[in-house]
């Protein structure tokens, strides 16, 4: 390595550092939130790497919260995720995809405790036997509520106010990838060394739908406006789309990442019968918006941006599209067409 080369590496640790440095005011009590789930995330990465010679595979025959089978690595990768960060003292609370309900920690000292921090630990479980990439999603708050102990509406916050949202995909290398607001920044981690490094600095989607990514085996239960959307962007003249290939991984982490890079849209749209969509609005939704957002693109459940939804409750799903902003303003445009139309003829 040469020595400018080596004068523009960053780590992690000294990215977020330098980060930090533009906050003179700032205790490094943030930085130190992030540095400790970069290192959660090594841990569960050691684990996911070994994960078929350690016999954790498979099924653990616990039924999670979610109604999901709950797999070894699901409940390890919670596990490591509560340990690491439950006695920092900045950390007010937890709430995990893998636990009922949020986990409440303290009673903190004055100053302290000034955070909430909401995971999925182990993001596309259902794909871990069949070595598919698997994630692990966060998004940090300040609580809102003054107590020494944190309040569930602590919790329950848009996503709009997050402080800090991002993901770790383990797949053919680990990254580590996440925004303050200031961008969105991804590092590969370096298993020589065991380092996060600055491998894709200020992420922007690029402006080509490259990628359209749904269960399309559930075409048939999308409302009217998603299933023109698919069919217009898969099989309508406009050269936008010529190029356009599906791809669907099933694990979330992996089909955000890939159009991240690429360019695309991914939905897992409301069931038309139920109105109800899958993905979780707390830990998968709203991170995901905000760093869709930060590169340029949109999220919304067709209805409504995500990041503006204010949450009722800790599992809450919704319907959910992200992308390109071009995609998502004309998903946007042909719900309300359908919507207007239901509206005149009723
Ligand atoms: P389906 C994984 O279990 C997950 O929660 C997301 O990561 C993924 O996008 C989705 O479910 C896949 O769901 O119904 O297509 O298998």
């Amino acid at each position: 390595m040469s020595e400018s080369e080596f004068r523009d590496f960053h780590t992690l640790e000294s990215y977020i550092a330098s980060q930090q440095g533009m906050h003179p005011q700032s205790r490094g009590v943030f930085s130190n939130l992030l540095r400790r789930i970069g290192l959660a995330s090594k841990l569960i990465h050691a684990k996911v790497q070994k994960a078929g010679l350690l016999n954790i595979l498979g099924a653990r025959g616990v039924i999670n919260v979610q109604g999901e089978q709950q797999m070894k690595l699901d409940s390890l990768a919670n596990e490591v995720m509560k340990a690491t960060l439950r006695w920092m003292p900045a950390v007010g609370g937890l709430a995990s995809e893998e636990e009922s309900d949020p986990v409440v920690l303290g009673p903190r000292d004055e100053g302290e405790g000034e955070y909430v921090v909401l995971f999925d630990p182990l993001d596309g479980s259902s794909n871990i036997d069949a070595n598919i990439p698997v994630g692990t999603i966060f998004s940090i708050h300040r609580r809102t509520s003054s107590g020494r102990v944190c309040d569930p509406e602590d919790f329950l916050q848009p996503g709009r106010s997050q402080v800090a949202a991002g993901y770790v995909i383990y797949g053919a290398s680990t990254m580590f990838v996440y925004t303050t607001g200031n961008g969105v920044h991804g590092f590969t981690l370096d298993p020589e060394f065991g380092e996060y490094v600055l491998s894709h600095e200020n992420i922007r989607i690029p402006d080509a739908c490259t990628c359209f990514s749904a269960n399309e085996r559930n075409y048939q239960k999308w409302d009217d406006a998603t299933k023109r959307f698919a069919d217009h962007i898969r099989f309508g003249p406009d050269p936008r789309y010529a190029r356009t290939s599906s791809r669907y991984v099933g694990t979330a982490v992996a089909d955000f990442h890939r159009n991240l890079l690429y360019g695309g849209v991914f939905l897992y749209p409301a069931d038309r019968k139920t109105g109800k969509g899958k993905l979780r609005l707390l830990y998968e939704c709203a991170p995901f918006a905000m760093l869709a957002e930060q590169a340029g693109g949109l999220a919304t459940t067709g209805r409504q941006r995500v990041a503006e939804i204010h949450p009722t409750e800790l599992h809450q799903r919704i319907p959910f599209a992200v992308g390109n902003r071009r995609e998502i303003e004309l998903y946007e445009r042909l719900v309300a067409e359908m919507d207007a139309k239901a509206k005149t003829s009723a």
